[in-house]
């Protein structure tokens, strides 16, 4: 039986996804939206480049979430995105109220479905995704780490002149200014970068990796990534249908883990079928451990700041 995905926003992040869904060939695809003739027109279109790309997967456009019923995997897209000088946590008012509507939306009519939040600011919007469908916290994921630690990848690939293929990266802590980049747990191949890279060299590219998604809005100017974002979404979304236990950062509810409680903060998870089934622990030093205490705090201020 075919796999269904429903992608919730037809906007730049949300219509890519639904692109790259189709053409992995992973599943048949709903792409609602809240605009009339957006998700509609887009289907139509990314429908008839079938032929050409060489997927047969169905998609289907639509601002009625009963087309979503049933759904293995729900991506949440819809809000709204940056613009020049706004901050993440600048867009968490308007959010919330999308977020909440669109969980509510589609967690009744698909209630066996893994929700995937991509929506800004992210932590606490898949905190939120997670309170209000009343699914366990496995079940709801916040897709940021596997961006964030692929801008990582691609910097170091670039000052290295290696394959981005060949470099592993791990990245924790919030999606935004507070994000703890690991070196330390960072090879090319299984050889540490700190090996191979200067302190100072390591320092400039992971401070480049924390302003990435500020440096693509800088020259957007009328919005935010979308490309990588959904690359990243699309993994996730694989590797859940495909049952694959990688190892992969993504934004996780934690309950004790790393000695912080209730909050959704970038971790270490291995993702299947049955979403995250576990949140690695690894061993940090006194200063990433601060770092990633001092990123939880800016996450759970704005978590408590939703009054749930
Ligand atoms: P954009 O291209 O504006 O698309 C958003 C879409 O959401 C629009 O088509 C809206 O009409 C739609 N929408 C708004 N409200 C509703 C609603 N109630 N129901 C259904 N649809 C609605 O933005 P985008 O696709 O570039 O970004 C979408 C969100 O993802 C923003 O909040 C971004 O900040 C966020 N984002 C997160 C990351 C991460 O790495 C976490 C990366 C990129 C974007």
């Amino acid at each position: 039986m075919r796999h269904k995905v429903s992608v919730i926003g037809a906007g730049n992040v949300g219509a890519t996804c639904a692109q790259y869904i189709l053409e992995n060939k992973l599943a048949d695809v709903v792409l609602v939206d809240k605009v009339e003739g957006l998700p509609q027109g887009k289907a139509l279109d990314m429908m008839a480049a079938g032929p050409s790309r060489g997927f047969d997967a169905d998609i289907k456009g639509s601002n009625d979430y009963a087309d979503t019923a049933d759904s293995d995997i729900v991506v949440i897209t819809a809000g709204l995105a940056r613009q020049p000088g706004m901050s993440r946590e600048d867009l968490l008012a308007k959010n919330v109220a999308i977020v909440k509507s669109v969980t509510e939306d589609v967690s009744k009519r698909s209630p066996k479905s893994i929700i995937i939040v991509v929506t800004n600011p992210l932590d606490v919007m898949s905190y939120l995704a997670w309170k209000i469908s009343g699914f366990k916290s496995n079940k709801v994921i916040g897709m940021a780490g596997v961006l964030d630690s692929a801008r990582f990848r691609c910097f170091l690939a670039k000052e290295l002149k290696v394959s981005a293929g060949d470099i592993q990266a791990m990245v924790l802590g919030g999606h935004g200014d507070s994000m703890v980049p690991l070196a330390r747990f960072c090879t090319v191949a299984g050889v540490p970068v700190t090996e191979l890279l200067s302190k100072e060299k390591l320092d400039k590219i992971i401070e480049r990796t924390k302003n990435a998604g500020a440096e693509v809005v800088a020259h957007l100017k009328t919005g935010s990534a979308y490309y990588s974002p959904a690359a990243s979404v699309v993994e996730m979304v694989e590797c859940i249908l495909k049952d694959k236990k990688r190892l992969l950062p993504a934004s996780a509810y934690l309950n004790g883990e790393y000695g912080l409680k209730d909050l959704y903060i970038g971790v270490p998870v291995i993702l299947g079928a049955s979403g995250v089934e576990k949140v690695l622990e690894l061993p940090l030093t006194a200063e990433e451990k601060k770092l990633l205490g001092d990123s939880a705090s800016v996450v759970s201020s704005n978590i408590k700041s939703l009054n749930l």
